[in-house]
């Protein structure tokens, strides 16, 4: 006889009303079949909160986003700074294979960063032009579906895709931890799809993104129960030096009694991630544990994308779970030859003390994306010195001078030229966006 277990995933996100709540309800339902051995996987899906109103023009950072302001994430993981300081701003040969309810493919924020099947764009409809099984998958697939349609009728992949990867320097909304990348959509998930099955659809999902060889997945989701199909994906990942990112969950438990999968797999290139908020505390909904969660990183009330290009609020470890991707991509742009294991390291290694933390994540560290990209440098050692493979850079870059750093604060890294002496940043940015890059407000 089948027995159905349900788990309600409730998130609520703090703030007062919301002008326009997405059509999604504030509980989504998980399905076990223990008749079956089917076990659940649900998104980490929390509800949309829309922006009220529209965020005023505010030139106050090198990249130009007006709303950056909003995603005080960024701004205590020193991700700015990580730009601005080491020049790294990740890089479209990332890419990151984003599993999670879909992405709006189309918002003005992503479209640029989202990564492209370049032979089924160029093949014909109809054919499975690059032979991988599956006819115009041109951004990603829709597992629920079996088809292309990666609208995200929900919000939560479009999301998790901002946070990681919004395109930087576009003069509009926001910027991702990396303003460059690759985003791969695919769709394991949708709420509204009756006899869904998500754990074999993450499962085809992480075949998919193995296949074509992703350097990072993002899987803000997860079950109760391990899998054995997708710990062999995972093994399989850990050959190809893959990156998994996986959400410790919104149980309020304790990882290392109850395993939440796939975050908490023994595998050295799996990071699990909890979430903290404006006060560096963990949020009382996440999953934490001394032994099974990585790192903390932010996720409470974050500001990003949302389908029919608009933007709003979510709160969750799935949100601090996009960070650390955003990280990775970051350090996988700059150091191409570090694999998943290595990226974790620099990430583990490299993040904030905080004693709040004792008894919540493993190393009692929260994410900080400036440290894990300056700490491994090459030529550049955490307190600034300069060392070999930069004679011909202009080393005030790299001093501790405050002042030398503070002026770069409100340039636009397209304006510095390699005449400068500097690095030539122009060129690692996509010449399609240079055009649109406000012009730089000197009153500020
Ligand atoms: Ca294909
Ligand atoms: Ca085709
Ligand atoms: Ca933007």
């Amino acid at each position: 006889m089948k027995k159905l277990l349900f788990i309600p995933l409730a998130l609520t996100i703090a703030g007062s009303c919301s002008l326009f709540q997405l059509e999604s309800k504030n509980e989504t339902t998980a399905y076990i079949d223990l008749g079956s051995k089917k076990a659940s996987r649900s998104t980490e899906l929390g509800t949309a909160q829309k922006a009220k109103k529209k965020m005023k023009k505010e030139y106050d950072i090198r990249l130009m986003d007006p709303a950056i302001k909003q995603k005080w994430g960024l701004a205590l993981t020193d991700s700015k700074k990580a730009w601005e300081r080491h020049k790294v701003l990740g890089s479209r040969d990332i890419v990151v294979a984003v599993i999670d309810t879909g992405i709006d493919v189309d918002h003005p924020d992503l479209k640029d960063n989202i990564w492209k099947n370049k032979r089924e764009l160029k093949g014909k409809p109809g054919v499975d032009d690059d032979n991988n099984g599956f006819v115009d998958d041109f951004y990603g697939w829709n597992f629920v579906s079996n088809n292309n349609d990666l609208a995200d009728n929900h919000g939560h992949g479009t999301h998790i895709a901002g946070i990681i990867g919004a395109v930087g320097g576009n003069g509009i909304g926001i910027s991702g931890v990396a303003p460059r990348v690759s985003l791969m959509a695919l769709k394991y998930y949708d709420p509204k799809a009756p006899g869904r099955n998500n754990l074999m659809n993450t499962v085809q999902a992480l075949k998919y993104a193995i296949d074509q060889g992703v350097d990072v997945i993002n899987y803000s989701g997860g079950g109760l129960e391990q899998s054995p199909a997708e710990k062999k994906l995972i093994e399989e990942a850990h050959r190809k030096g893959i990156l998994v990112v996986a959400a410790a969950g919104n149980e309020k438990s304790n990882s290392d009694i109850h395993g939440y999968y796939p975050a908490d797999y023994e595998y050295d290139n799996i990071i699990s991630v909890t979430a903290f908020d404006q006060s560096e505390n963990i949020l009382p909904t996440s999953n934490y544990g001394s032994k099974t969660v990585d790192i903390a990183a932010p996720g409470n009330n974050i500001y990003s994308t949302l389908p029919g290009g608009s933007y709003g609020y979510m709160t969750g470890t799935s949100q601090a779970t996009a960070f650390v991707s955003g990280v990775a991509v970051l350090l996988k742009s700059r150091f191409t030859d570090f694999n998943a294991q290595k990226i974790v390291k620099n990430i583990l290694e490299n993040g904030t003390f905080d004693s709040k933390l004792a008894g919540k994540t493993r190393f009692k560290k929260r994410l900080n994306t400036w440290a894990a990209i300056a700490g491994q440098d090459r030529g550049v050692a955490r307190t600034g010195i300069v060392a070999e493979n930069t004679s011909n850079m202009n080393t005030r870059l790299f001093t501790n001078d405050e002042k030398y750093h503070e002026s770069l604060e409100f340039q636009d890294i397209t304006q510095i030229k390699p005449s400068n002496g500097l690095l030539d940043l122009s060129k690692a940015l996509n010449k399609q966006f240079l055009p649109q890059i406000a012009p730089i407000d000197n009153k500020l």
